[in-house]
């Protein structure tokens, strides 16, 4: 069946692409408007064109799917080569998001015009790729260099009014977007007929000093991933070549890159990601109503996830356990509400109303009408019980109720409740209102419609929700103690804190493993590491240096010392007194210590986490490996372009 249809009315024909769910650029997409370019240019009754997409977005970008097969005929650069060939003018008419080769057939029309919510991207540089239809080449001719980088190397999206400012598009349209975009093409057919970009001058960067600072920038947070630096080749060549020697360069660039192992692995997590979440024993099972949402603490955790309610639209009211305390808590989400306002995230009237809708209350009682009631009070089972029996005395019979606990046995909570099927785990990261990642947790007892409201929440919330069974850590802080377990071990073994960090950080992790326990308060894992001692089994070999750090007082950034020193330096260097430490710790275990190469530390690390991976899968932790890799790359920093732990064990 076709994808695309022309229906022509009054001299102006509509083209509309109909492939859902987001109109990607399939093979019958692009030889239906191959079609559509075709029949709309020699139909002598046709004097302007209208493309305009059905359901929730413009075209939003190439088939990612068609990727992993041989490309078809027509490709799309010759199909948008041939849309600025036209001597009939094209009106692009955009709604949703115009991404990757969605934004590039629209740079291919002569006009566009756009609804008051619609957002523009080139978002390859996320898939490990550059665009590879023109948009490097035609971008900059159309917002300049600076804009057109920021764009295409950071893969960032911008909003309509935005768009109008910087000359992306002609028109915002409020209301009926189709009649705009005909009565835009009627205008513009009386005119003569507007150059294509790929015509139009092209600007060098205004000054090269901001220019190369920018370069750099992006050097410097590409950390290993080749396609933001692939980025800064092709913008720089459409102002440094004329264009069709620059579009032959992107052409190529962008074939190299795709068949390129990072690109691969992004594509894997992009899929991942949304097949995550989906859980077929759901499928007919409705969630239920969220609305009211009570937040029981409000110290980081709590004010975090209270502000992502918010920020969703929803209504909170956070329940402290005495005045200050709840003040303090306020203030905390306030402060988010208003930093959000400030970097422009939300506006103004946006800000008011949620700041409204949050309500401080130090009596249980107010949650009576809650529909969703999650505590995020201290990490302690007897705290975490006495928190639950009291919501059980005073929410509605319907109320889920949620516990934020990153380690604690999810069942054994639920087993304080009157009914022990309505408590889900919810394993916020901080902070909650950024971090796109959330472990559902699933107790045995847990009803299907209390799981279902679960995944309606975190999508409310724009979270990648992914599912976990109960076991200690459940599976990110899990996998982040055996990362940290085996760390221990090559300190113990040989190498200097340092060099681990060194290693992994050159492996693309944003920091070492013993510089973030610093950043996180080395205190929190020793509590933990306290209340597992009982339950270790005797045979497992045991590192005391992190425990023998914390007996010094020394918990970290927050004390000025932990595994390093911040005494002079923000970012820390080593100290000898920890050296000696770890000296005397291997002599007393009878270590040899031995040295261990940048590759010998990166392959220990990762395979550990490999081993452990497994083994949460045979547990039926985790439902499959892709959730694992989705877990470590969205929670803990793992390299986004090397696909996850387990990605690179089948990978390779
Ligand atoms: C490109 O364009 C290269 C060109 O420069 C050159 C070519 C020569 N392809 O995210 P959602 C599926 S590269 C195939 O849950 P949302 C997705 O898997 C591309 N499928 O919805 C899911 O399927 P399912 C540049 C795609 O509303 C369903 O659509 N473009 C694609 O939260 C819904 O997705 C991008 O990188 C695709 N391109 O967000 C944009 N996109 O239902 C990538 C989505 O089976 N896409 N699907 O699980 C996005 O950013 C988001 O999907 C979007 C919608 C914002 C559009």
């Amino acid at each position: 069946m076709s994808k695309v249809s022309i229906e022509i009315s009054d001299e102006i024909a509509v083209v509309t692409v109909d492939n859902p769910p987001v109109n990607a650029l399939s093979h019958l997409v692009r030889t239906g408007l191959a079609e559509a370019i075709q029949q709309t240019e020699t139909n002598p009754e046709i004097v302007a064109v209208v493309l305009i997409c059905t359901g929730r977005t413009f075209i939003a970008g190439a088939d990612v799917r068609e990727f992993n097969k041989p490309a078809k005929p027509p490709h799309l650069p010759d199909l948008i080569e041939q849309l600025e060939d036209v001597q009939k003018p094209w009106v692009a008419a955009l709604h949703g998001t115009a991404l990757g080769g969605g934004l590039e057939v629209a740079l291919g029309c002569r006009h566009r015009i756009a609804k008051t919510d619609t957002r523009f991207g080139l978002p390859e540089v996320n898939l490990g790729l550059i665009p590879g239809a023109g948009g490097s080449v035609r971008l900059p001719r159309l917002i300049g260099p600076e804009a057109a980088l920021d764009m295409i190397a950071g893969g960032r999206q911008v909003a309509a009014q935005k768009a109008l400012e910087i000359g992306l598009i002609d028109e915002i349209a409020s209301g009926d977007l189709l009649a705009k975009a005909i009565k835009l093409a009627r205008q513009v057919a009386q005119m003569p007929l507007a150059k294509p970009i790929i015509c139009l001058p092209i600007k060098q960067p205004e000054s090269q000093a901001e220019w190369l600072a920018t370069k750099t920038a992006i050097k410097n947070r590409a950390r290993g991933q080749l396609s933001p630096l692939a980025a800064i080749e092709v913008v720089e060549n459409a102002f440094n070549l004329p264009a069709q020697e620059a579009l032959s360069k992107e052409r190529e660039i962008f074939l190299t890159l795709k068949k390129s192992p990072q690109s691969a692995a992004m594509r894997h997590i992009f899929f991942a990601e949304r097949s995550v979440s989906k859980i077929a024993e759901l499928k007919g099972i409705a969630p239920r109503k969220l609305d009211q949402i009570g937040v029981i603490g409000g110290g980081t955790m709590g004010a975090g996830i209270a502000a992502a309610c918010l920020l969703a639209g929803l209504f909170v009211t956070m329940v402290e356990r005495d005045q200050s305390s709840l003040q303090a808590g306020l203030e905390r989400v306030f402060s988010i509400l208003e930093n959000s306002r400030s970097r422009g995230l939300i506006n103004a009237q946006k800000h008011d109303v949620m700041k409204s809708a949050l309500t401080g209350e130090l009596d249980y009682k107010s949650l009576s009408q809650a529909d969703l009631i999650i505590e995020a009070v201290f990490e302690d089972m007897a705290v975490k019980n006495a928190v639950l029996t009291q919501i059980d005395a005073v929410a509605h019979p319907d109320a889920v109720f949620a516990t934020n606990t990153s380690y604690l046995d999810v069942g054994e909570l639920a087993s304080s409740l009157a009914d022990p099927s309505r408590l889900i785990g919810l394993h916020f990261f901080s902070p909650a209102h950024i971090m796109k990642l959330l472990e559902i947790v699933r107790p045995p007892q847990l009803d299907s419609a209390v799981l279902a409201t679960g995944f309606a929440f975190a999508k409310r919330l724009g979270k990648i929700a992914v599912p976990a069974g109960v076991c200690d850590g459940f599976i990110a802080n899990r996998m982040m103690s055996s990362y940290r377990r085996e760390a221990d071990y090559m300190v113990e073994d040989g190498a200097w804190p340092q060099d681990v960090d060194a290693a992994m950080v050159e492996f693309g992790f944003p920091m070492g493993i013993f510089a973030m326990q610093d950043m996180a308060g080395l205190d929190i894992g020793w509590a933990t590491r306290k209340r597992q001692a009982a339950t270790r089994p005797k045979s497992m070999r045991y590192v005391d240096i992190a425990d023998r750090i914390c007996e010094m007082g020394r918990f970290g950034r927050k004390t000025g010392q932990g595994w390093y020193d911040y005494s002079d330096e923000k970012t820390g260097k080593p100290d000898p007194a920890i050296e000696q430490l770890i000296l005397e710790e291997s002599k007393r275990k009878g270590i040899k210590r031995i040295r261990f190469s940048t590759d010998e530390i990166m392959g220990r690390m990762i395979s550990t986490m490999q081993s452990e991976g497994r083994a949460i899968l045979d547990e039926g932790i985790a439902s499959s490996s892709q959730a694992i890799d989705v877990v470590m790359v969205n929670g803990y920093g793992f390299p986004r372009w090397r696909g996850g732990p387990m990605y690179m064990k089948t990978a390779n």
